[in-house]
C-alpha cells in the first residue's frame, strides 16, 4: 500500500523541496478536515446559503466560508506560504513575510451542488511568488495543482508537473495512491456543457456539439467541474464551458487561476489538452486574480478537434 505520506517521501528523493512538501501535506490535511465537515454538515445546520455575498457577487455558502478558513490556517501553517488567493475572498492575502509560495485556491467548487447532496470539491495550485505582483503568471508556472473530489469517496488528485496520481481516502483518514501516473484515454464519446446555454455558444462549440450529438456521444453535466474532471479522468469525454458569445468580454463562467489554471495542468500531464480556443489554457497571461476564461478540456482527439476549428476561424478572420 502506497500512502500520500510514503508518496511524499518519493518526492523528497526525486528533488521536491521541504517546503513544498509541507504545503502539499497541509493541503492534504484540509482537504481531510472539509471532506469530515462535508459528511455531516446538515446535521450541525451547515446548510443554505448565508447572508454574505464574494467579491464575484455569488452567495456564500456556510460551507464556502468554512472551507475558505480552513485552507488559509493550512497556509498559516507552513513558514514558506507567502501569500493565499481564493475565490472567496476579494484580494490575495499576505500570509507569512518572506515566504515563497502562493496558493491559489477555490475552497469548495460546485457549491451550488452542496444541499443536493452531489459531489463538490477543492481545487488548489502552489506557484512561487515572493511580492504580490509574481501571482500573475500563466499556469505553465504551476509547480503542483490538483483538486479533492468529496463523492461517495473522497479523491485527491495530484501533479507536481511530471503525472498524476490519484489517491482515495481510507475510513482511518489516510490517502491511499489508488491509481498510478493516470492517463485521460485520447478518445471518448461524452461531452459535458450546460445545454440550457445553447443560444450563447459560439458557431464552433455549437458544430461540434451537433456532430457529436450525431455521431452517438453521450452528455453528462454534474455542474461541480471537479466532479466533471474525476470522470474525464476515469474515462475522458470533453468539458466545455464557453464564453457567451453575446457578451464575449464576460471570459465565461469559470476562473483562470483556480479554477482553470490547475485543471489544465493535471489534464494535460495526464495526456489530456486544456484550451480556452485557439490557445492553450496554460498559456493565458493573466491579468486579474478573479479573471474568467472559456475553458474546453479532456481527451486530446477531441479537443484538438475543437482547437483545429478554432484555429481556422482565426485564420479566417485574418484573410478576410
Ligand atoms: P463555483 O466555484 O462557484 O461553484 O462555480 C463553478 C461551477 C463549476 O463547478 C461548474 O462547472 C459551473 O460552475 C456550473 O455552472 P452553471 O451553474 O452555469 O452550470
Ligand atoms: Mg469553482
Amino acid at each position: 500500500m502506497t500512502t500520500f505520506e510514503t508518496f511524499l517521501e518519493g518526492q523528497k528523493a526525486n528533488g521536491l523541496s521541504g517546503e513544498l512538501i509541507a504545503v502539499l501535506a497541509e493541503i492534504a490535511q484540509a482537504t481531510r478536515k472539509i471532506s469530515d465537515t462535508l459528511k455531516t454538515s446538515a446535521l450541525d445546520g451547515l446548510t443554505g446559503a448565508t447572508e454574505e455575498t464574494n467579491v464575484q457577487g455569488e452567495t456564500q455558502k456556510p460551507l464556502d466560508i468554512l472551507s475558505n478558513d480552513i485552507l488559509l490556517d493550512a497556509c498559516r501553517k507552513v513558514p514558506s506560504v507567502s501569500f493565499a488567493v481564493s475565490e472567496e475572498l476579494d484580494a490575495e492575502v499576505a500570509i507569512h513575510a518572506g515566504g515563497k509560495y502562493a496558493v491559489i485556491f477555490d475552497p469548495l467548487d460546485g457549491s451550488s451542488n452542496l444541499d443536493v447532496n452531489v459531489t463538490v470539491g477543492t481545487i488548489f495550485s502552489v506557484i512561487e511568488a515572493k511580492t504580490a505582483q509574481d501571482i500573475l503568471k500563466t499556469g505553465r508556472h504551476q509547480l503542483i495543482a490538483g483538486y479533492a473530489a468529496y463523492g461517495p469517496q473522497t479523491t485527491l488528485v495530484l501533479t507536481t508537473g511530471k503525472g498524476v496520481q490519484i489517491f482515495t481516502l481510507n475510513g482511518d483518514g489516510i490517502y491511499v495512491l489508488t491509481t498510478a501516473d493516470a492517463k485521460i484515454v485520447p478518445e471518448a464519446k461524452e461531452f459535458a456543457i450546460n445545454a440550457a446555454r445553447r443560444a450563447s455558444w459560439d458557431d464552433v462549440v455549437a458544430a461540434y456539439i451537433e456532430d457529436a450529438i450525431d455521431s452517438g456521444h453521450n452528455m453528462r453535466w454534474v455542474g461541480s467541474m471537479v466532479a466533471d474532471t474525476h470522470r474525464i479522468f476515469n474515462r475522458g469525454g470533453v468539458f466545455l464551458y464557453p464564453a457567451d458569445r453575446n457578451k464575449p468580454a464576460s471570459g465565461g463562467r469559470l476562473r483562470l487561476l483556480y479554477e482553470a489554471n490547475p485543471i489544465g495542468l493535471l489534464v494535460e500531464a495526464a495526456g489530456g489538452e486544456a484550451i480556452i480556443g485557439d490557445s492553450k489554457i496554460l498559456d493565458i497571461e493573466p491579468t486579474g486574480l478573479h479573471q474568467r476564461v472559456p475553458v474546453i478540456f479532456g481527451s486530446k482527439a477531441e479537443v484538438d478537434k475543437l482547437a483545429a476549428a478554432y484555429g481556422a476561424r482565426v485564420l479566417e478572420a485574418a484573410a478576410e
